[in-house]
């Protein structure tokens, strides 16, 4: 049975086990008990500057140890905490904040963001910058009287879908402990073992690292400046989307890795990646998930075939008209608008827009909904053409778009990323190969290279921005 908590997570564990290690960065480390007490004094600090129960923080930073303490901090204050990219343009970022109508904001010192200089916020204006925090400890220490309540709000984690407005997902802790629960149930992450924080807490698959490790006591590594490629030696488990781990693979080569586990996601997972790190002692485990539902829904380790498991315990999904369905404890309270948390539109089951099929009791995702386009009367969904595609070996990554077409009404482009330059030799190569592999129509009609600046984005390469790229290319 699920553990279930009657006082904040960190102050159980140092109750339970105050000297083992919780935390750590680079060099330094903290104990369980260290942990609870730092907790509480930056929420004191965040009292102090006039944080209360129920706003709202934005959090503009890549991970590090102090995102991780306003975490903590912003929870323990009875307060809400949403992760923003720091990747995003001072247009994006103002407008975000705008709209999650923020009351306070953190972003580290040196990071180059300066929201001051924003359009659209000037100071008196219905959208005053919101006001900056600091971590710092308290004047007067005294006590923070808010107390554990698993079913109040807690954080927000925006996701963008593949159109369309980022929406900001709210979730309680009962849903987050819900949600690593479950997924521990299957995958093992002993108290002894340590998760690296892999990926960023402004996406859920960062944010459910945190929760994971809350839920079991055991240690959470955040990467220093080394980087991940050097954490990920020191660690037993990890978080990364396939694109990361294809790039481990090829940067450490027969390297000695302690990872014992790696749980993937986000998208499709290529059998020959999960293939290749087996080869290299890693043991992959292949999750479906989203936002909504606080990260994996479906999770089975690695098995040669393109499946994403069984349904995990605290979830529910069922399949209406090929379209995946989900609900249960993990799902999230609603979206965040207005200063109001709306609930998901159909209260029972959330539409993923998702397309999948069962086989043998295994789930096998098959593509968006919004992605599919018609070309000459044929329906072509992308990622079934992608799929193909990535089976090339000199095919790394891999994106079919509509482009318009007068005859058609639309025809498949490629956009690359291969492992040697995307040259005549290779795009005949590939053109031979995709003849052989699926039908007229839906062959690409032409291949293109992917732009550095949106294959290194981010965790996801949006295929709305790769649509506006292509659109000036023509
Ligand atoms: C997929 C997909 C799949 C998602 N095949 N399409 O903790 C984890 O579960 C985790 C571990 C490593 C990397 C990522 C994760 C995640 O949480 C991913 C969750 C996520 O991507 N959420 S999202 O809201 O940004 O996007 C959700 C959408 O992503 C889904 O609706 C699918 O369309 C797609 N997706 N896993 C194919 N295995």
């Amino acid at each position: 049975a699920d553990v279930t908590f009657s006082t904040w997570p960190w102050q159980h564990w140092a109750k339970e086990r105050p000297s083992a290690v919780a935390l750590s960065f680079g060099e330094q480390q903290f104990s369980w008990a260290e942990l609870a007490e730092r907790t509480d004094e930056y929420a004191q600090g965040l009292v102090e500057q006039g944080l209360k129960r129920d706003q709202l923080v934005a959090v503009v930073a890549p991970n590090s140890v102090s995102v991780i303490w306003l975490l903590l901090a912003i929870l323990r204050a009875g307060a809400r905490y949403v992760g923003l990219n720091p990747r995003l343009s001072q247009q994006e970022l103002s407008n975000q904040l705008a709209q999650l109508e923020c009351d306070f904001v953190w972003y580290p010192a040196k990071s180059g963001i300066a929201l001051d200089s924003v359009q659209g916020y000037e100071p008196d204006s219905k959208q005053a910058l919101p006001p900056r925090l600091q971590l710092l400890p308290p004047q007067t220490p005294r006590m923070v009287p808010v107390t554990w309540q698993a079913s109040r709000a807690a954080t927000m984690t925006m996701t963008s879908g593949s159109t369309g407005n980022p929406k900001a997902v709210v979730h309680n802790a009962q849903s987050h402990l819900a949600s690593a629960a479950g997924l521990l149930q299957w995958m093992s992450f002993d108290a002894e073992d340590s998760w690296l924080l892999s990926l960023p807490l402004f996406h859920i698959s960062g944010m459910a690292i945190v929760w994971r490790w809350l839920y079991r006591g055991a240690k959470l590594v955040v990467a220093s400046s080394q980087g991940l490629d050097v954490a990920l030696g020191k660690v037993t488990h990890a978080s990364l989307v396939p694109t990361q781990l294809q790039r481990l693979l090829e940067n450490n080569r027969g390297a000695s890795l302690s990872l014992k586990r790696v749980l993937l996601g986000g998208a499709a997972i290529p059998v020959s990646l999960t293939e290749c790190a087996k080869q290299a002692g890693i043991e992959c485990w292949c999750g479906y998930g989203m936002t909504e539902m606080a990260s994996t829904v479906t999770v089975k380790p690695a098995d040669g075939s393109a499946g994403v498991g069984a349904v995990l315990p605290n979830r529910e999904l069922t399949l209406k008209d090929g379209e995946v369905l989900v609900k249960g404890k993990t799902l999230g309270m609603g979206y965040y608008r207005n200063r109001t948390i709306f609930p998901f539109s159909d209260q029972e089951w959330f539409a993923t827009k998702d397309l999948a099929d069962w086989q043998d009791e295994e789930l096998f995702i098959r593509g968006r909904k919004d992605n599919m386009f018609i070309s000459g009367g044929e329906n072509i969904q992308p990622e079934e053409v992608e799929k193909v595609l990535l089976a090339h070996p000199a095919v790394q990554q891999a994106f079919i778009l509509p482009t318009d077409d007068a005859e058609y009404g639309q025809r498949p482009v490629a956009v690359l990323t291969t492992s040697c330059e995307l040259d005549k030799t290779l795009v005949d190569n590939l053109t031979h190969y995709m003849r052989q592999q699926v039908m007229g129509l839906r062959r690409p009609v032409c291949y293109l290279p992917l732009p550095d600046h949106l294959a290194t984005g981010g965790i996801k390469t949006s295929r709305k921005q790769l649509a506006l790229w292509l659109v000036k290319q023509q």
